[in-house]
């Protein structure tokens, strides 16, 4: 049951995915603040003429003010996306997309008019076949630049307040890694000042629902890709594992022979870029993440810090977090008691509801067991482990009621 206020889920879904259209990055669209493309299907922009949405200007409730955030317009995320554009197309019906192009989830056809429903499954129920085509999947959004999207590579104010666009090309894997990056990431304050204490994603009721909409929209990415409108995200269920049971070369990759944070050459995944892996670096250059390919992946599943992340999370665990009778509790961060999302997020021990700053549970805590690439939050899902997790923390919201 969903107790969290309308208020602030309003304000969540303000928060920036971080996605900018290519058709939307030219210095007349950023002057304009317009960003309205043509769909394709008819000609006219969001598809007006078919009536699949218009033009409209961005309406937004206030962001509730506070001290989580003492500033006001220095962060280009605030009131996301109005720093850069004010009217964008409003999609009616089922259409979704940022040209009014795509059916909303869960729906097909030219209209968006056939429901379908998608069943995410267990990575282990998958047969070789279905699984190696998973991992094909991968390596081909990997290797393939996004025509849709593009990352900008500096702020609005280093744009020149729009007239200068500085805009790069991306992949459709990358493009997440960069949006996960994007809505975590420091608030850069000029000078060499930052201010770290800010997340649009984590650690606040934004965090399930913020992962939620990011796992639908890389489903989308891949049926659009490939074709496969059945394709969705397996999930691996982490209950009671003693190890890392998806760390071999069958599936998301081995461990290295000689060089323990690193993959085995036999699985592909060896051979991945990392990408938005070195913050300190870019706050000292007040820059964003370009998306520069930054070294291999790291990964060293179970050589973790033992005293803050003892275990997996058990299904005793599981079922005690998901017995909790309140979803989000009155001073909603990290140090909130018997709150269902803190607990799922890995702040407050899982039998007790109660925050621990000392451990990392749940959902940290298999961020915090791989030990490499998927601990640090901007970088965590360059690991392609990152989206089997999240599958899975998704679906025991599904569970919870
Ligand atoms: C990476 C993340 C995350 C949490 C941690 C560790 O993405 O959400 O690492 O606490
Ligand atoms: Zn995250």
């Amino acid at each position: 049951m969903l107790l969290v206020p309308l208020y602030y889920l309003l304000w969540i879904f303000q928060g920036s995915l971080g996605q900018f259209p290519r058709a939307c990055v030219s210095s007349k669209n950023l002057l304009e603040k317009e960003c309205c493309p043509i769909w394709s299907g008819d000609g006219s922009p969001c598809g007006q003429l078919s009536g699949r949405g218009s033009c409209q200007e961005i309406r937004l409730s206030r962001a509730p003010q506070g001290p989580q955030f003492p500033f006001f317009r220095v962060d280009d995320r605030e009131e996301w996306p109005t720093v850069f554009y004010n009217r964008t197309c409003q999609c009616s019906g089922n259409f979704m997309g940022f040209n009014c192009g795509d059916c909303k989830f869960g729906f097909l056809g030219s209209n968006c008019q056939e429901r379908r429903l998608l069943l995410r499954r267990n990575i282990f129920d998958l047969s070789t076949s279905e699984k190696d085509k998973f991992l094909a999947y991968l390596n081909l959004a990997k290797h393939t630049i996004n025509l849709d999207y593009v990352i900008p590579t500096s702020t609005y104010a280093q744009m020149n307040n729009g007239s200068t666009p500085l805009f790069k090309d991306i992949n459709i894997y990358d493009l997440f890694v960069w949006m996960h990056y994007y809505v975590s990431r420091d608030t850069l304050l000029g000078g060499s000042s930052v201010w770290k204490d800010i997340d649009f994603a984590h650690e606040a009721p934004g965090f399930l629902p913020w992962h939620r909409y990011f796992l639908l929209l890389w489903e989308q990415e891949i049926q659009k890709l490939t074709g496969d409108v059945n394709f969705t995200i397996p999930y691996w269920d982490w209950r009671d594992a003693e190890e890392c049971t998806i760390c071999t070369d069958e599936y998301m990759g081995g461990r290295h022979p000689t060089n323990p944070s690193r993959l085995s050459p036999a699985s592909f995944f060896s051979s991945w870029k990392v990408i938005c892996s070195r913050l300190e670096e870019y706050n000292i250059q007040q820059s964003l993440c370009n998306a520069t390919e930054e070294g291999p992946l790291l990964r060293n599943p179970g050589n973790h810090d033992r005293g803050r992340t003892p275990r997996i999370p058990t299904s005793a665990d599981v079922e005690s977090c998901l017995s909790l009778a309140q979803y989000e509790a009155g001073s909603m961060d990290r140090a909130a008691n018997f709150s269902f999302r803190n607990t799922l997020e890995g702040f407050a021990d899982p039998l007790t509801g109660i925050a621990n700053s000392s451990q990392s549970s749940m959902h940290n805590a298999l961020h915090i067991y791989m030990n490499g690439t998927m601990s640090q939050v901007q970088g965590s899902a360059n690991d392609p482990i990152f989206i089997l997790h999240h599958a899975f923390v998704d679906r025991s919201v599904d569970n919870y009621s």
